[in-house]
């Protein structure tokens, strides 16, 4: 696909022309927006983080990843949706510039760039990261089962061919290690924000165990409140609940690290739809999909900021 200065956001787009398209955007917004390259994935492809300040040192942050797992296009979608929505509304939009005025915003729109390029070129149903496993003709690993957190436990599979394969080791993928070195450098994220799709769900800790977060009540409520206002805009109803009690148990999910790892407002999404179309979201549904995922996002965002 040829690269072209202006997006069509309503449209899917393949991993280089969403890395070229990341190209201008920064080169739109220099004051605002930097590209930071956080390592290499298991191919040697390069992965990047869009970070969004308007100055200070090592401000609050916001953490937002998109496509961890890469058949989810629309969340890769929405992704690109987002980024060009923060930089178009940065000093427009009262609330958000308030935000960054205060907060950076971190954004890595696509988590799995083997697996996203994998389902464009050969299997449009592609979930896990491509590494290879020893002595297995099936590759990939789920890089929501790998991180650190009840690692290996119930809700992940020790079969390398399973969809939800934890992998050898915690960390043992690449792209999953890149973004925890990230976190932890840094050290000042204050909300972690994973989006998946689909099912229309907002999701807080814990997935590896079914018992409450010590910031269930809490989270629950901020939860609600987003939803609630997702949902003002086109009627898309969505469930909130910790992991385990609304969708099932699942061990090594990135969102229980975080939150293990003090950052107290992890969260994650399951955009459209409930089914009808799953994975296969039709272009048309991007740009209302991540329209409505936006107030979403916004009500968790200036929450943080006020507390
Ligand atoms: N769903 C997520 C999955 O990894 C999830 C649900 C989210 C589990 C966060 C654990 C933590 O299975 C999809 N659709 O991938
Ligand atoms: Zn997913």
């Amino acid at each position: 696909e040829r690269s072209t200065r202006s997006l069509n956001f309503g449209a899917y787009h393949d991993l280089d022309t969403i890395y070229s398209w990341i190209d201008t955007l920064v080169a739109d917004y220099p004051n605002l927006i930097t590209k930071q390259h956080i390592g290499v994935t298991y191919e040697n492809r390069p992965m990047y983080v869009l970070k969004f300040s308007t100055g200070g040192y090592n401000r609050p942050a916001i953490w937002i990843d998109t496509g961890i797992h890469a058949r989810e296009w629309v969340t890769q979608a929405t992704g690109v949706w987002t980024a060009n929505k923060i930089a178009t509304d940065y000093g427009t939009d009262a609330s958000l510039t308030s935000l960054l005025n205060t907060m950076d915003i971190y954004m890595l729109i696509v988590a799995n760039p083997d697996g996203y390029v994998f389902s464009h070129t050969n299997d449009r149903m592609w979930r896990k990261t491509r590494s290879v496993n020893p002595g297995y003709a099936c590759r990939g690993v789920d890089p929501n089962r790998n991180w650190d957190a009840g690692f290996g436990g119930p809700g992940a599979s020790s079969y390398p061919c399973s969809e939800s394969y934890h992998g050898p080791s915690a960390n043992s993928e690449i792209e999953v290690k890149n973004v925890v070195n990230l976190i932890q450098s840094h050290g000042n994220f204050k909300a972690f924000i994973s989006v998946h799709s689909y099912s229309q769900l907002l999701m807080y800790p814990y997935g590896y165990v079914c018992s409450s977060a010590n910031h269930q009540a809490e989270l629950d409520s901020v939860g609600r409140a987003a939803a609630q206002k997702l949902r003002s805009l086109y009627g898309t109803a969505y469930q909130v609940g910790s992991i385990c009690n609304i969708i099932y148990q699942a061990s090594g999910g990135s969102i229980d690290w975080s939150y293990n790892s003090g950052i107290k407002y992890s969260f994650a999404f399951e955009l459209r739809d409930t089914g009808r179309y799953g994975f296969i979201l039709p272009a048309d549904q991007i740009i209302p999909t991540a329209s409505e995922t936006w107030l979403a996002l916004k009500h968790i965002m200036e929450y943080v900021r006020d507390h």
